[in-house]
């Protein structure tokens, strides 16, 4: 048994890690209830050092708060905005996230959503198994893919990926980030209005977090117009998801592919009806190969900041 570390496992883990954090490190797990919540940390909460958790959970201001002398946050997960960053900066936490091994899988998933929602190849589907090609004939056409103008909303290390891969689709790729991004060739726009008003597609990949919600407001979603489309890959926090689905309905946007939502895992119930929109269950990371990887870079944090108090990928 490590006991140079006391760990608290914050909501369901991968079973490995699971197992990992219990047998290794005597890891305890939070209990799911409120009521259970309260109790256990008015008694325990003082004895943890380490919250091991991840991007759905997360270490909240409360949370934080009731556990006065941790030192780090574990997170599975690149997305760590459900860990109150801020709080954990004040008291010297230190936060870690699982970055880089999970490019491929969001990238292609990204992929996935954008040639779904112009080729309508989930909506062809869905008529082939209604028996629709007997009865109406052919399905009605759907949009080209390839040599779009593309823009990105976040070109980060999952955004970079999205492009490569685009470019292999002949697109124009242009991107929105704070500060114009080193050593690309890509078009830069200044603000997410400007970068949607020059996109047939915005692909949202910026971080989540309080510096990003809604940064596409209906204004920008509208700029895409009946004739663009939105796919969203990042957090369901960066899109105003009611003026997403008003634009949808109202027809001002052509269509959108989303593997995320505000207050997953409800998807606005709007939405389960509109044949030119693509729902996934937020599976961007979704591989046995890419979650391998992750519980592999969420373990070495924990191991190595139980041996001297730092951590292989420590977020900024
Ligand atoms: C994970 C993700 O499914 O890494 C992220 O930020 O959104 C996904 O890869 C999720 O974080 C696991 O909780």
């Amino acid at each position: 048994m490590n006991n140079n570390v006391a760990v608290l496992q914050v909501g369901p883990l991968m079973q490995t890690v699971q197992d990992t954090v219990a047998e290794v490190y005597g890891g305890v797990r939070l209990p799911d209830s409120a009521a259970g919540q309260a109790k256990f940390l008015a008694r325990h909460g003082h004895t943890f050092d380490v919250a091991v958790t991840s991007g759905r959970f997360g270490v909240k201001t409360e949370l934080m708060r009731a556990l006065p002398n941790l030192r780090a946050v574990v997170n599975f997960g690149v997305g760590y905005d459900t860990t109150d960053t801020r709080q954990a900066a004040e008291r010297g936490i230190a936060v870690s996230n699982t970055p880089d091994v999970l490019n491929d899988c969001v990238a292609d998933t990204a992929i996935a959503l954008y040639v779904d929602v112009l080729r309508r190849t989930s909506a062809a589907d869905r008529y082939v198994r209604r028996g629709d090609w007997v009865r109406k004939g052919n399905f009605p056409l759907a949009t080209k893919a390839s040599g779009k103008r593309v823009g990105i909303l976040g070109l980060g290390r999952i955004g970079k990926v999205i492009a490569r891969r685009l470019e292999g689709f002949d697109c124009t790729i242009s991107y929105h980030n704070r500060n114009k991004a080193a050593g690309v060739t890509y078009d830069y726009a200044s603000s997410p209005l400007e970068l949607a008003r020059k996109s047939d597609v915005l692909i949202v990949a910026a971080a989540g977090g309080p510096e990003s919600v809604h940064v596409v407001d209906r204004e920008v979603i509208e700029a895409l117009g009946p004739g663009g489309y939105l796919v969203n890959i990042a957090r369901g926090s960066v899109v105003d998801e009611q003026a997403l689905v008003a634009a949808l309905l109202a027809g001002h946007l052509g269509g959108a592919g989303l593997d995320v939502f505000a207050d997953e895992p409800k998807v606005p119930q709007d939405l389960l009806s509109l044949d030119n929109v693509v729902l996934l269950p937020h599976l961007g990371s979704g591989t046995s190969e890419t979650r391998a990887a992750m519980a592999e870079l969420t373990l070495a944090n924990l191991a190595q900041f139980a041996a001297d108090r730092t951590l292989v990928t420590p977020v900024p």
